[in-house]
């Protein structure tokens, strides 16, 4: 872990004279995002403190023979989240990555989260490992279907064309991540000069995997949590405490000695 110029506590917005001239001579910058980094929107973690998984076991809902054996309750799950999601908006977090893709020559968010907000955020670049709650798809045939038409079934939604199941576009437990987004994320992560790890407990693997990689090939790490994470040990600074105040003060004050 990298020293900062500050007194450690639950927000630290001091920043390491090493991870300041790391910034300000990075040509590639890549944020890695989990839930915590949407967590000041009102989406709840799935883990830790205020972590949904302790309202429901992921095993029971996040995986296909969950789905296939009860539908309805999944259904009852994602029909929740989805009007949690479309009634919250980005934060400050967010908004501080998507002026860092304006800041940096390369610039790419990669993230396990399904809640668009990046995009919504104005970023660009963004690789999302385990799909988009925006989306849904019919299992049998193919054709897609937007969270409106899928909202206005009750039950679980079936396919206006064939009739078959509609799913989220997410990707569950024992489910293989999308192709082109998994390589465009290890591309990114293997040339990143600077690499952040945000708001992710990093107990889910593929995903958990891209930091590490990062780092083989030479980033200088930072970790964003308000908690250590099995990465913490591993990475060149750890800042603790909530993305939305350390992300906002950290562009701030890389713009401020650009121009000092
Ligand atoms: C803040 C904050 C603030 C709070 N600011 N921070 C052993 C047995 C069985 C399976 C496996 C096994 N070992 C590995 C596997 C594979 C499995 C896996 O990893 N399991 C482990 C859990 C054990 N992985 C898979 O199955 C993956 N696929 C795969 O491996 O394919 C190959 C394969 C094919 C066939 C057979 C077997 C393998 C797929 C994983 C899919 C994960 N899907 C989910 C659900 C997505 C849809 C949905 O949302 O409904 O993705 S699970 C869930 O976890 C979601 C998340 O993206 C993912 C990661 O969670 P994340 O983002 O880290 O959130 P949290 O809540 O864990 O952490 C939040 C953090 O934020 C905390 O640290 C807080 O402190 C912090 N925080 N406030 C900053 N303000
Ligand atoms: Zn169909």
């Amino acid at each position: 872990m990298g020293e900062t110029d500050t007194q450690p506590g639950p927000v630290n917005t001091g920043f390491s004279a090493g991870l300041l001239s790391a910034l300000g001579k990075a040509k590639s910058v890549v944020a890695f995002t989990g839930a915590g980094i949407s967590a000041e929107s009102g989406v709840p973690t799935f883990r830790g403190t205020d972590g949904i998984w302790k309202k429901f076991k992921p095993e029971e809902l996040a995986n296909i023979n969950a789905f296939m054996k009860n539908p309805e309750l999944v259904w009852e799950w994602y029909a929740h989240r989805k009007r949690i999601i479309a009634g919250i908006q980005p934060n400050a977090g967010h908004y501080a990555l998507a002026k860092m893709e304006q800041t940096f020559l390369h610039f790419a968010v990669i993230t396990q989260n399904i809640d668009n907000l990046h995009r919504r955020a104005g970023s660009h670049t963004v690789y999302e490992l385990h799909g988009n709650i925006e989306r849904n798809y019919c299992m049998k045939c193919g054709t897609t279907y937007s969270n409106e038409e899928v909202l206005n079934q009750t039950g679980a939604p079936h396919c206006t064309k064939c009739g078959g199941l509609i799913r989220p576009d997410v990707v569950w437990f024992g489910e293989m991540l999308p192709d082109d987004e998994w390589e465009n994320a290890v591309r990114v992560a293997a040339s990143a000069d600077v690499f952040f790890s945000i708001g992710t407990s990093g107990v889910v693997y593929p995903a958990a995997s891209i930091p590490l990689m990062a780092k083989q090939q030479g980033a200088f790490v930072v970790e964003i949590n308000p908690e250590p994470t099995p990465l913490t040990d591993r990475v060149d600074e750890f800042l603790m405490g909530a993305s939305g105040i350390i992300l906002p003060a950290l562009y701030k004050r890389f713009i401020d000695d650009q121009h000092s």
